[in-house]
């Protein structure tokens, strides 16, 4: 029994995927760009081993139900059917990812399974083929697996559609703050929402055509450092994505009472001359963008508010490794 371990970092999209393709293999309708964080990390351990009897799977020190751990069963079948492996394996998985900052993500989850488990069924793939096969457990962690700036380009088939690296060593200070509004788990996970926004909004259309110019605009923004237009972007597209859950049918929404006064906050930031821009994914915690001189006007804005326990900074991460 070799057991091997991969650490990956969780990502933010500043230009969100938000709807499927093809539900099975993952392929979205749209590419995204993301930015990988240093602050949030999964290590995962993968062995197989001809003694078990089936599958195990022990997250943060809990071993999984077998209804909890369907979808990294499920992969582990994908991995057995690429690599000939024939035996079960145990999946020990810890995230590093502080509570307060309402970030337990499936990117870095299933990146770093798709690294540990892949290796430990004795494959050595490409980093292009582990941003393929991450993929298939869950859309984001397609991004995970390289560092910085990350494109997933969407294609329209498994070879097609992976994640580049954008720029993956970024010297930008640039900060994420991540503000923890509310811990508990979202009523409509990402899964759902997307496949609701897919089939029953009337904007979708319009979404990828927004998609589309943001990624087009955001690539020569982010070379030229120019903060401004970033930080314009990355906020509208996440207001157009969640427009999307409140154009669905039936309607919907991950924000709460608490979202739209920390948005209003940092609105009010900009207009004090605090440069600063925030993005949310499929919950209610804001991520605030902003450069490392503006840092500590956000964070004492911000804890004011809502508590300094509630505020993580991460800035830039690197790419999957193996430990
Ligand atoms: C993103 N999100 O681009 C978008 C923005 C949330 C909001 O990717 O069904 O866990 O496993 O592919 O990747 C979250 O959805 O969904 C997500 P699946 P995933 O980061």
């Amino acid at each position: 029994m070799t057991a091997v371990t991969a650490r990956a970092h969780t990502n933010i999209a500043l230009v969100k995927y938000w709807g499927k393709a093809d539900t099975d293999l993952i392929i979205p309708q749209t590419s995204s760009l993301s930015l990988t964080l240093d602050q949030f990390y999964t290590d995962t351990t993968v062995a197989f081993d001809a003694d078990f009897t089936a599958d195990t799977v022990i997250l943060n020190d809990h071993r999984l139900s077998r209804d909890a751990s369907q979808k990294v069963r499920h992969f582990l079948d994908l991995v057995r059917q690429m690599s000939g492996e024939t035996r079960f394996a145990t999946v020990t998985s810890t995230n590093h990812v502080p509570t307060a900052a309402g970030l337990a993500s499936s990117a870095s989850a299933f990146a770093a399974l798709a690294g540990a488990a892949s290796r430990a069924a004795g494959m050595e793939l490409s980093r292009a083929d582990l941003s393929r096969l991450a993929r298939r457990g869950s859309g984001s962690a397609t991004r995970s697996i390289f560092g910085g700036f990350v494109e997933w380009q969407a294609g329209h088939d498994d070879h097609t559609s992976v994640a580049v690296p954008f720029q993956e060593q970024v010297d930008w200070p640039i900060a994420m703050v991540a503000l923890l509004l509310d811990p508990h788990e979202k009523k409509v996970s990402s899964r759902q929402g997307m496949q609701s926004s897919v089939t029953t909004s009337p904007y979708y259309p319009a979404w990828k055509q927004v998609v589309a110019a943001d990624l087009a605009a955001i690539k020569p923004a982010i070379l030229a450092h120019d903060f401004t237009t970033t930080g314009e972007i990355l906020e509208a597209n996440a207001m157009r994505m969640h427009a999307l859950t409140l154009s669905a049918n039936p309607p919907y929404s991950y924000f709460n009472g608490d979202t739209l006064t920390a948005m209003q906050t940092v609105r009010d930031l900009r207009a004090a001359g605090v440069a600063c821009y925030y993005t949310l994914d499929a919950g209610p915690n804001l991520k605030v963008f902003c450069q490392t001189p503006d840092l500590p006007a956000v964070t004492t804005q911000l804890a004011a508010q809502f508590g300094a326990d509630r505020l993580v900074v991460a800035h830039p991460g690197p790419g999957i490794q193996f430990l």
